[in-house]
This record gives C-alpha cells, structure tokens and sequence, in this order.
C-alpha cells in the first residue's frame, strides 16, 4: 500500500499524501512513495502536478517525530539527505507544481509546500516551522527556502520562534498567493493546474528551468539562462502554433508538447 495516491485528470495529476491518521506525517515510506509517484509520472500526458492531503485537518503535520525520536546524528544526516533530494526533485520537477494546503503545514510539511512552485491555502491552514520547539533545526530545506519566499527578518523570526502562521497572514506574508474555503481549495488548484496545463509545455517548463537556475545565480548569467531558454523554445511545432494562431487571430490555440 503507498501512503501517496496519483489521480489523473486530463492534464493535470494529483498527488495526495495519505497518512491521515498520523495527520500525513512524513516518515521514509511516505518519501520513498514521493519519489515513486514522481517516478511514474508520465511527462508526455501530465503537464501540472498538484500536491495535497488526505483528511480534513491536515496538509502535512511534518517529518515523523515518532521515527525520529531516537536517532543518531548520523541517521538524521541519511534521513534529512533523504527528505532534501526528494524536495529539491518536486523543486526542479520539470513540471510546474502547486501544493493545495488543506490544514497543518508544519516542518516537513511547510517544506513540502515550499518545494512547491506554487502554494494555495484553505481558511483553515496553518504553516509553521516548529523544530526548534523539538530541539532541531528544519532538516528539509526549511532554513534556505522560508527566507526565500518570505524575506531574511520574516523568517529568521518564525524560525527561532516557532510561531506559527495562519492563512491570512500567510497571505499578507507572501507565503501563498491565496486562500480558499476549504471546499474550494482542490476544485480552485486544480482549474489553476488546467490553465497552466493549457500553455506551450515547452515554454512554461522552460519559463520554470530558467527560474529555479537564475535565482542562485548573478543577474549576467541568470540572463545567459533564460536566452539559452528563450531560444529553446524556437523551431518546436508549439511555438509555431502560438505565433501563427496569434497572428491569424486564433482563439484557444492547442499545444502538442513538440
Ligand atoms: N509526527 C508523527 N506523528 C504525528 C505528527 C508528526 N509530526 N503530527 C501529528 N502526529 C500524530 C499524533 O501523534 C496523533 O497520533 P495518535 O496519538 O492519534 O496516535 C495524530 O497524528 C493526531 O495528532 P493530534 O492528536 O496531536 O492532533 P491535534 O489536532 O490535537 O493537533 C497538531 C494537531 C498538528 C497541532 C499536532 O499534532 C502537532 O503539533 N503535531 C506536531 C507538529 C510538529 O511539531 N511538526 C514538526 C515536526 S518536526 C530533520 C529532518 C526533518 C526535519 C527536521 C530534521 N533531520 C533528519 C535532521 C523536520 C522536522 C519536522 O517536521
């Protein structure tokens, strides 16, 4: 049984963490199940992933506290690799992602949203970085990726506080891009996914590959990158389509992924 189920609808797959009972805690098993369903995505007929919770209460309530309790430093070196090589794939995922946080987005869980490209948020949502409450340190990207998204202050503050963040302040804080009632927060992430879905592939995966290399990178080469991108995207069939559809005043053009 994998606690990560896929749901394909059109375009768009939707993967949900599916460990209700332990509020989808992420111990190795649900990492190793991760990184088989993105394993098994097929890039020709997938063009946007969703990532969400089962249950009502919770997105992720964060790496498995209970597994971890009593490991060596050693082992939470292997297991922080572990959860770290998971995220940064979903980050560099060469589709575009969109976490739906329905509930708890604790630890490993707002890391989880983080690796996201996007995050959207129900009412009921709460992010937070609680490790320091645990005696440890966010151990899957929290550290690097909390400051990215939300500026230095904001999140050396909530680091060492351990304070918690609900949806609304997520959104004045620039941590989501919106909240939904929670009855709305799939059917809303997923017509985003359909729209993107919509797009020249080959674009917007380039459009996120020149993203995710530019932002480590100085402004002269992270201008190399996205030339190098730009100039990708020509001579496919769907660029083609696109700039004769445009010109030719076509609506709704269609893309083939070539
Ligand atoms: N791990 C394991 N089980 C968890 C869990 C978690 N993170 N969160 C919840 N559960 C389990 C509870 O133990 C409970 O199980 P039973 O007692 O029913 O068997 C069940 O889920 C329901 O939880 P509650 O009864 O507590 O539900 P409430 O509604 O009362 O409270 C809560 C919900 C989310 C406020 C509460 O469960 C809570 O505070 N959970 C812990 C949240 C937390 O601290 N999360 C951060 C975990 S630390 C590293 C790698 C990774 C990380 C760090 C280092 N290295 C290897 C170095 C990442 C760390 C974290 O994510």
């Amino acid at each position: 049984m994998s606690f990560v189920t896929s749901r394909q609808e059109g375009a768009v797959l939707t993967l949900t963490l599916n460990r209700p009972e332990a509020l989808n805690a992420l111990n190795e098993q649900v990492l190793d199940d991760l990184s088989a369903a993105l394993d098994a995505v097929d890039l020709s007929a997938v063009r946007c992933l969703v990532f969400t919770g089962a249950g009502e209460k919770a997105f992720a309530a964060g790496a498995d506290i209970a597994a971890m309790a009593d490991i060596t430093r050693s082992e939470a070196a292997a297991f922080s690799r572990r959860g770290n090589d998971v995220f940064r794939r979903i980050e560099t995922f060469s589709l575009p992602t969109i976490a739906a946080v329905n509930g708890y987005a604790l630890g490993g869980g707002c890391e989880l949203a983080m690796a996201c490209d996007i995050r959207l948020c129900s009412e009921n949502a709460v992010f937070g970085q609680p490790e320091v409450t645990l005696g440890i340190t966010p151990g899957f990207g929290g550290t690097q990726r909390l400051m990215r998204l939300v500026g230095m202050g904001r999140a050396r503050e909530l680091i060492f506080s351990a304070r918690n963040v609900k949806a609304a302040e997520a959104l004045q804080i620039g941590l989501v891009n919106a909240v939904y009632a929670p009855e709305e927060l799939l059917p809303a992430a997923k017509k985003l996914a359909e729209r993107i879905a919509r797009n020249a592939p080959i674009a917007v995966r380039a459009c996120k590959a020149a993203m995710n290399e530019g932002i480590d990178l100085p402004m002269d080469e992270a201008i190399d990158a996205e030339i190098r991108e730009f100039s990708g995207c020509f001579e496919t069939e769907d660029q083609k389509r696109g700039m004769t559809g445009f010109l030719n005043k076509q609506k709704n053009i269609e893309f083939y992924n070539r």
